[in-house]
């Protein structure tokens, strides 16, 4: 159990930006009380999240979301409110220029726009400390015929090298996969397989990002988290919740097995280190938002504690002896354990409230913002 614990305390959960802003469907976005009306703003409520959880000390930028004229006073700021800057997260995708796509596009015009965007977030990153690009591309085409899946390749191919180049010490970058959408024919990066496959031509500073909304419904995302693993090559996660497409619902609230299996496989491939970003990418577009972030961040941490308990000696006995029911209970029992009394605990060592959410609704924080902030910024999506 000490090492359960010890393990518990080591994780770190990233939370995105722009879940703090309004946001919504293409339908409608909705507008809730004490949304932050700039960065600044969304780094002090993720500071929140932090403060009740424990675990939540980074938070992920969205560019131009997130667009500052001084990146390393938004840092200080971050530091001051008692976090960091986290993964910084291109957008290729909000710009008429992009229709036809952004890196892949056939124009080199559009190319070159797209890739300097890319550079510039490399600049960010210098600039406030963050080690991590997230890269996801909208690219893909509606069409047969519409351009040529191949030469697309070729020009994804070319942007991601330059990017990589400019890549710093300790730098890095994640490719992030998506299906479909808003694509609906072929998209450039829609599986983990593509992304994989440039990764591994680029070198060590490229790596795969898994969110777990992308795939289609019935995919075995803890193979691929397995496969990734093995091959060195997974770099994070972006947790999220799917029932039909990318929701970006809360992560562990359509499926907390699954996030159970992902989390089994990320302790046995030995990515339960730093080398593995545990980001959350969602949008509360109903519910509150901290509080939101705050019961995310504590699926992931329920998910992560019955994976650590899974006996995995009598896990690989049951399995070398072929016994199917056996080794299925060993993590089964793991799975149906109430963590929440242990977790209570691991917080009260650590001078936290044992239950964050409730501890959060008492604080007066809302109150306060909902007082005070007037006019709360969109998250990014149909601005
Ligand atoms: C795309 O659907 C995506 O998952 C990418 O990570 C974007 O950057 C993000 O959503 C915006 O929420
Ligand atoms: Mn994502
Ligand atoms: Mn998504």
């Amino acid at each position: 159990m000490t090492d359960i614990k010890a393990a518990l305390r080591s994780q770190r959960i990233e939370t995105p930006s722009w879940a703090y802003g309004n946001s919504g469907t293409r339908f409608k976005v909705f507008a809730q009380q004490g949304v932050p009306r700039d960065p600044y703003e969304k780094l002090a409520d993720a500071a929140q999240v932090h403060a009740y959880t424990g675990i939540a000390p980074t938070v992920a930028l969205h560019i131009p979301w997130d667009k500052v004229d001084d990146y390393a006073d938004l840092a200080r700021h971050a530091g001051e409110a008692g976090v960091r800057i986290g993964a910084i997260n291109s957008n290729v995708f909000q710009d008429d220029d992009y229709k036809l796509g952004s890196v892949t596009h056939p124009d080199a015009r559009v190319r070159r726009k797209a890739t300097d965007h890319l550079l510039e977030c490399v600049d960010i990153m210098d600039a406030t400390g963050s080690d991590t690009l997230k890269l996801w591309f909208s690219d893909g085409i509606n069409y047969p015929g519409q351009d040529d899946i191949r030469s697309r390749q070729d020009r994804l191919a070319e942007s991601l090298a330059e990017v990589y180049d400019r890549l710093g010490e300790g730098q890095r970058f994640l490719l992030e996969y998506k299906l479909f959408e808003p694509a609906f024919y072929a998209t450039d990066v829609p599986d983990w397989g593509t992304a994989y496959a440039h990764c591994v031509k680029l070198g060590p500073k490229a790596q795969v990002v898994v969110d777990t909304g992308h795939h289609a419904p019935g995919t075995n995302i803890e193979f691929i988290v397995a496969f990734l693993l093995r091959e060195g090559k997974l770099g994070g996660f972006d947790f999220n919740s799917r029932f039909y497409a990318d929701d970006d619902l809360m992560v562990g609230a359509a499926d907390p097995f699954q996030l159970f299996r992902i989390m089994y496989e990320v302790i046995r491939g030995g990515g339960f280190t730093d080398e593995v970003a545990f980001m959350l990418d969602q949008c509360h577009n109903i519910e509150p938002k901290i509080p939101g972030q705050i019961r995310s961040v504590m699926n992931v941490q329920e998910a992560t504690a019955k994976a650590l308990l899974v006996d995995r000696d009598a896990l690989s006995a049951a399995q070398r002896e072929g016994d199917v029911l056996g080794a299925n209970a060993v993590l089964m029992d793991a799975y149906n354990t109430d963590v929440r009394p242990l977790l209570a605990e691991l917080r009260e060592e650590q001078g936290l409230a044992p239950d964050p959410m409730a501890a959060y609704a008492k604080s007066g924080y809302f109150e306060k913002i909902a007082a005070e902030r007037v006019g709360g910024q969109q998250a990014g999506w149909g601005a």
